[in-house]
């Protein structure tokens, strides 16, 4: 047995008054709660340092970039690192990322996993970026990702905590090519964070059923992969628009084995035997038996 204890580490609301610094006092509330209940990592939403802003159309470029992170650890975020160092516990963080790269500023929603050692060791730029790039007055809210952020290069996976991790950010975990393209690499663990709003305004009817496809997608994603797969939100009312909380932790059995029963401020672990992965990855799932690539390749058309 390879046993990881794992914390999820569920966000309420973080208002747009908010400052960073009240929002990493929650994260170390957390953190400290994670260690005592015995978790090597904890795992934090998306975007988990400021309110989900792309619910608004954001003119002025300086407004917007009030958002982003430009380096990471910051002021702002090191005393989690801190903490994290003096506790020896790891942790999954999403947060918006402005980059300085060779050809100029680029925006991502972005994720990072940092050690017991608090240093990061792998760094993850959302792929599947959901929503629309233009303001749409005929919503209650935005959805202006597309906008605010670029599609990132793709899912890697990285050697840490006795087993192979990988991240996704939200959407990307509505897609069965996020979990199969990390289960491809080896990857016997999965972190998503998310905020999903209850309503999503293209389809209204799919409002009663967010929390329903929110774990149909982690479950199926864990099951058809031999993966365990942790999804945490940041939930509750923000600036008036209510998110999903219903954070949970999935065995490779597709079974959920611990989850978050309130849409605040939440901690629950899951003792997670790394192990059990093989037990579908070496008979339903063994890829290399079963896998038939050459009837796939419509599967990376345009
Ligand atoms: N949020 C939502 C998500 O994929 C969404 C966007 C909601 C898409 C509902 C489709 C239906 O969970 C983010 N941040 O991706």
């Amino acid at each position: 047995s390879r046993y990881l204890t794992v914390a999820m580490g569920q966000l309420g609301p973080i208002q747009r008054a908010d400052s960073r610094a009240s929002v990493v006092a929650r994260l170390c509330a957390m953190m400290r709660e994670a260690k005592a209940l015995g978790a090597q990592l904890i795992v934090y939403p998306e975007l988990a340092l400021t309110t989900f802003f792309p619910r608004w159309y954001i003119e002025d470029p300086q407004e917007l970039h009030a958002f982003y992170e430009t380096t990471m650890p910051n002021a702002d975020t090191q005393p989690l690192f801190d903490l994290a160092r003096e506790l020896g516990i790891g942790f999954y963080l999403g947060y918006a990322e402005l980059a300085q790269e060779a050809d100029g500023l680029h925006q991502y929603n972005t994720s990072i996993l940092v050690n017991q050692q608090a240093e990061i060791i792998a760094k993850y730029r959302k792929v599947h970026v959901p929503g629309h790039s233009e303001h749409e007055p005929w919503r209650r809210f935005q959805h202006l990702e597309k906008r605010y952020f670029e599609s990132g290069p793709g899912f890697g996976v990285t050697e840490a905590f006795g087993g192979v991790m990988g991240m996704a950010l939200c959407n990307d975990r509505r897609w069965a090519e996020t979990y199969r393209v990390l289960a491809l690499q080896r990857c016997e663990m999965v972190f998503i964070g998310y905020n999903t709003p209850v309503h999503n305004a293209p389809a209204p009817q799919h409002d009663d059923l967010s929390l329903f496809h929110n774990q149909l997608s982690l479950q199926a994603g864990a099951y058809q992969n031999g993966m365990w797969v942790v999804g945490v939100a940041k939930g509750g009312l923000e600036e008036g628009v209510d998110s999903i909380g219903g954070s949970c932790i999935v065995a490779p059995s597709g079974e959920v084995i611990s989850r978050c029963i309130t849409k605040d401020d939440e901690v629950q672990v899951a003792r997670c035997d790394l192990d059990w992965c093989a037990i579908y990855k070496r008979t339903t799932f063994d890829f290399d038996l079963h896998r038939r690539p050459h009837a796939y390749g419509l599967i990376t058309a345009k």
